[in-house]
């Protein structure tokens, strides 16, 4: 039905109401004017005190996962329950084996599989370099990842975002005020947890989480060929059932605190298998895919698999994923040290079976002295120098971000049904008394001005705006920070107003002025590529879900660009401005978030 008059509005001819502010009374010179004068020019090259408008600490709660439809278990009772269960299951394992029949499962099933004849024995040195680089590498992509999770701190199974129906928290309920921020809702790590970890360092964190990501994919990928161009595989791939029986037979046996006799250098035991093959060949994988299926751009793109596989979904998996690695890693180094360390430590760090030898050993010291070296000077390098850190991560994974950035937008939109009830806000709402003004007498002041590099630069008011044809969408947003919503969009196609001011061939992207001030003073901005305003999905909006634009989403006017993340969309637009490039306006980042909090300007993913 929206669609229906959607088409019939937009195949109407262009309204001639359109004429430029001059007829208004307005000298034609302030037409011409740029609103970058109102920006601040300066781009933050430190993160101190003052940064990000000097956003003071504050810390969250234990984490809670949610019973039920309004009961909060706090996952700290999960320890004394976990030492609980496990003095419990010893002493269960021990009984279990001294019944007959446990014994005799356990002489059956001693706990490892065959190998076939032709798999490798020992550990050659590569496996030994990407051991350590995958575990180098994930140090900074966990730490940054928490960073992110704290700017949001809740998951949700659905886009909605819904306050409420988060299923984990590590922040109090959503207060009741209606103006709440997602920003104020973000919290600040402890010292050497996140990276960078202060509050809202989101922007750094995901220079950090991105960059060091691509290094692990490739640290990964090469592990995975010669992991088949070897014979490695056979060591890490359950090959027959008697994986299962053999695999308890290993719990059985370590509960007991009678520990299997293992040979890791020929062959590990069934249960180090399937965690080995879970981690290798299910978890990595799964935390690319989910990763992905947070981009705005690819979700908008594949809005089908989208629709199952939410950024939601996919953003609680991910989380889920890291959970399952941080267990991993404890258990792991647990029974690496406590089941002959020095022989443990010479196969992976030493390519060698030894179990006397100390040189795996230090070389594994030496190697965790590098670690913890550069784990305690991340969060310090990283705002010293926090330009190098998001140009270093930019040259890693800038391409594939530009590369998402071309992506159809069309298929992204959603039905009336999948409105979301809540929409989360966002910013710093606009606090001049020019705005104030213009509200209080419901914007009948209002203009929208529309110059720069083209050849019919316009002053429209908002009653202008209105009957130029008429554009609908329903798409979800995606902010940077995590939650997402879907909502309904009415407003004036951005091509529409390409076409009427004719953007002379230097233009080359697009910037948005708002009427807002940022944290930092000066106002917010965003400058976007001309090739995206050409988009079906992206739109100056002045409804949303079919009434007036409310304060807080940005009237009189904000912009949608679908493939975009949400600290793109400018609200309260006050002026638009076709220019050669971004670096000759504010700081020269592209945009307010990215002068101040090294955002980047292809926010794709
Ligand atoms: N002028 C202005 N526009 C802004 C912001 C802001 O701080 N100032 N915040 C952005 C961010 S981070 C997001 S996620 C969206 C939020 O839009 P909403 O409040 O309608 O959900 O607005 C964007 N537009
Ligand atoms: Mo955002």
């Amino acid at each position: 039905m929206g669609h229906e008059i959607e088409q019939a509005r937009e195949n109407s001819p262009v309204v001639s109401a359109v004429v430029v502010g001059a007829a208004r009374g307005d000298p034609a010179s302030r037409l011409r004017e740029s609103f970058r004068s109102e920006l601040v020019k300066k781009e933050e090259d430190v993160v101190d005190a003052g940064w990000a408008g000097g956003i003071p600490a504050q810390y969250g709660v234990a984490p809670r996962i949610r019973v039920g439809r309004n009961k909060w278990f706090n996952l700290l009772w999960l320890v004394p329950i976990g030492l609980l269960l496990l003095i419990v299951g010893i002493a269960v394992a021990k009984g279990l084996r001294e019944l007959p029949g446990v014994q005799e499962f356990i002489a059956k099933y001693p706990g490892t599989s065959p190998l076939p004849a032709t798999a490798p024995v020992g550990l050659p040195a590569w496996i030994g370099w990407q051991h350590f680089l995958n575990m180098f590498l994930m140090v900074f992509i966990m730490r940054s990842g928490l960073t992110i999770i704290a700017d949001h701190p809740r998951f949700y199974w659905t886009r909605h975002s819904t306050p409420g129906k988060d299923w984990f928290r590590v922040q109090k309920p959503i207060p009741h005020d209606p103006l709440y921020t997602a920003k104020a809702d973000s919290i600040t790590l402890p010292n050497g947890v996140g990276l960078p970890g202060q509050r809202h360092s989101i922007g750094l964190a995901r220079w950090w989480h991105l960059g060091v990501d691509s290094l692990w994919l490739l640290n990964g990928a090469v592990f995975f060929v010669l992991l088949f161009a070897t014979g490695q595989w056979m060591r890490l791939v359950p090959t027959g059932w008697d994986v299962f029986p053999n695999s308890v037979s290993v719990g059985i046996q370590y509960l007991s605190l009678d520990w299997p006799v293992d040979n890791g250098w020929v062959n590990y035991n069934s249960l180090q298998v399937v965690a080995y093959f879970i981690t290798v060949f299910i978890a990595a994988p799964a935390a690319l895919v989910t990763g992905l299926g947070m981009s705005p751009a690819l979700s908008t793109k594949f809005r089908r698999i989208s629709s199952v596989f939410s950024i939601q979904l996919a953003r609680s998996l991910h989380f889920l994923v890291f959970c399952w690695f941080v267990l991993f890693i404890v258990v792991h180094v647990t029974l690496v040290l406590t089941t002959g360390a020095l022989a443990n430590l010479n196969h992976m760090y030493a390519s060698q079976d030894s179990s006397a030898s100390w040189l795996g050993f230090w070389i594994f010291a030496g190697s965790m002295v590098v670690l913890i070296a550069a784990w305690v000077a991340a969060t310090p390098v990283t705002y010293k120098y926090p330009r190098k850190v998001q140009r270093i991560s930019y040259a890693l994974i800038g391409p594939v971000q530009r590369l998402f950035e071309h992506v159809d937008s069309k298929p992204g939109q959603y039905t009336e049904k999948d409105i979301s009830p809540y929409f989360w806000h966002n910013g710093y709402y606009p606090a001049t008394d020019e705005y104030k003004e213009l509200r209080a007498g419901n914007f009948s002041n209002y203009t929208l001005r529309v110059n720069g590099l083209v050849e019919n630069p316009v002053e429209l008011t908002l009653e202008q705006i209105r009957a130029l044809p008429y554009h609908e969408q329903i798409t979800q947003h995606f902010c940077i920070q995590g939650w997402s919503g879907v909502a309904k969009w009415g407003g004036v196609s951005m091509q529409t107003i390409v076409d009427l001011v004719k953007p002379s061939p230097e233009a080359k992207w697009v910037v948005f002025y708002s009427f807002a001030e940022g944290p930092d003073s000066g106002i917010y901005y965003d400058a976007q590529p001309i090739e995206q305003m050409g988009y079906h999905l992206t739109m100056l909006a002045y409804d949303m879900n079919g009434e007036e634009l409310p304060y807080g989403h940005g009237a009189p006017l904000r912009l949608r660009n679908e493939v975009q993340l949400g600290f793109k969309m400018v609200k309260w637009i006050k002026g638009v401005e076709f220019v050669a490039h971004f670096d000759e306006v504010g700081g020269g980042q592209g945009g307010y978030n990215n002068d101040h909090e090294f955002f980047g300007y292809s926010q794709s993913i």
